[in-house]
């Protein structure tokens, strides 16, 4: 028998070497959120799509296989090592912990979750603190601990005023005013026929004078970044309360002490910070004006929001409309 010629049984091993690749190449999804727990995500999208490959970040040992990838505060520049990157999926409602990574390619596609559970439980922690303020919660606790009986000033009437009308801002309105309270809206676009009193940009000054309680949940843009400040709480009426379940980039945080200490604002409700977790040495955490929770507002339930990240993903596969899709150029 003839002898194959050794360029031959080169291209022959190349050959053969590429398409046992490609025939295990397999798409995969990454996730990415360093310093959470990534369990109960695998867990969530496992029970949907078994046969869906996840990598996990930092073991990303196929970067070539990621076509998707699911992120919470990943580490800047890792998505656009993967090049064959067609999708990012945010872990929460926010999208500014992605958008902030200038490395990404501007045509990848971003979406974010819009979900009932994540609507819920972010109406419910606004009502709780609006109830606050309006039933002086605060101050009657203080008096337990001088156990002191004091009738007066049962409650305070308040017009509440809600900073970002969006999917969850709009249902804080619908709820609180179904309550009973007056509502009115604020955002940076203009809107026609909208259900509630509302305000654009160039009438923000109208929309804080006419409120007593300000809750904030615009997303964190450059032009929403230190919205909450001196300038702004001194246009408010004396003594409003403030309400941050956006984020903590929106809040001067200086300002706010300054404000609380002038009276343009009587208390705050925050559960998000510049720096988190909280520094033990922040001023916050003994100011009794200001109510406190750890960035618990409202928390994705990886349960509910796996069939909506797996139906993008699919979605992508077969080239369709995404859903929850954010529009790269307004930042949200
Ligand atoms: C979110 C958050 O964006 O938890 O969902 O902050």
């Amino acid at each position: 028998m003839q002898e194959v010629p050794f360029i031959l049984k080169e291209i022959d091993s190349k050959l053969f070497s590429y398409f046992n690749f490609k025939l295990s190449f397999q798409m995969s999804l990454a996730i990415i959120c360093p310093g959470k727990n990534p369990d109960s995500w695998i867990q969530a999208i496992r029970e949907l799509d078994p046969d869906l490959k996840i990598q996990v970040y930092p073991e990303i040992n196929e970067p070539e296989e990621v076509e998707f990838a699911l992120v919470w505060q990943h580490p800047v520049g890792i998505l656009s090592t993967f090049r064959n990157l067609k999708l990012i999926s945010s872990m929460g409602a926010g999208v500014d912990h992605i958008l902030t990574d200038k490395s990404i390619s501007a045509d990848l596609p971003i979406v974010r979750i819009v979900d009932e559970k994540l609507t819920f439980s972010m109406t419910n922690y606004v009502i709780m603190g609006v109830l606050n303020f309006h039933r002086r919660l605060s101050h009657f606790q203080e008096n337990q601990e001088k156990k002191l009986w004091d009738m007066s000033d049962p409650e305070i009437d308040v017009k509440i005023g809600i900073m970002g009308v969006g999917a969850l801002g709009g249902d804080v309105l619908d709820k609180l005013s179904f309550m009973g309270f007056p509502v009115v809206g604020f955002g940076f676009s203009e809107k026609e026929n909208f259900e509630y009193p509302y305000f654009s940009k160039a009438r923000l000054g109208e929309f804080l004078s006419e409120v007593n309680v300000l809750v904030c949940l615009l997303p964190l843009t450059p032009e929403t970044e230190s919205i909450l400040n001196i300038e702004l709480f001194k246009q408010c009426k004396p003594g409003t309360y403030l309400v941050n379940v956006a984020r903590g980039k929106h809040l001067v945080e200086e300002d706010l002490t300054l404000a609380l200490d002038s009276g343009y604002l009587s208390g705050a409700f925050l559960d998000v910070y510049q720096k988190e977790p909280l520094p033990e040495e922040h001023p916050f955490w003994e100011d009794n004006r200001i109510t406190l929770t750890p960035h618990i507002a409202s928390v994705t339930n990886p349960k509910a929001a796996a069939p909506q990240i797996l139906e993008n993903i699919n979605r992508k596969k077969t080239d369709r409309a995404l859903i929850n899709c954010v529009n790269r150029p307004r930042g949200y």
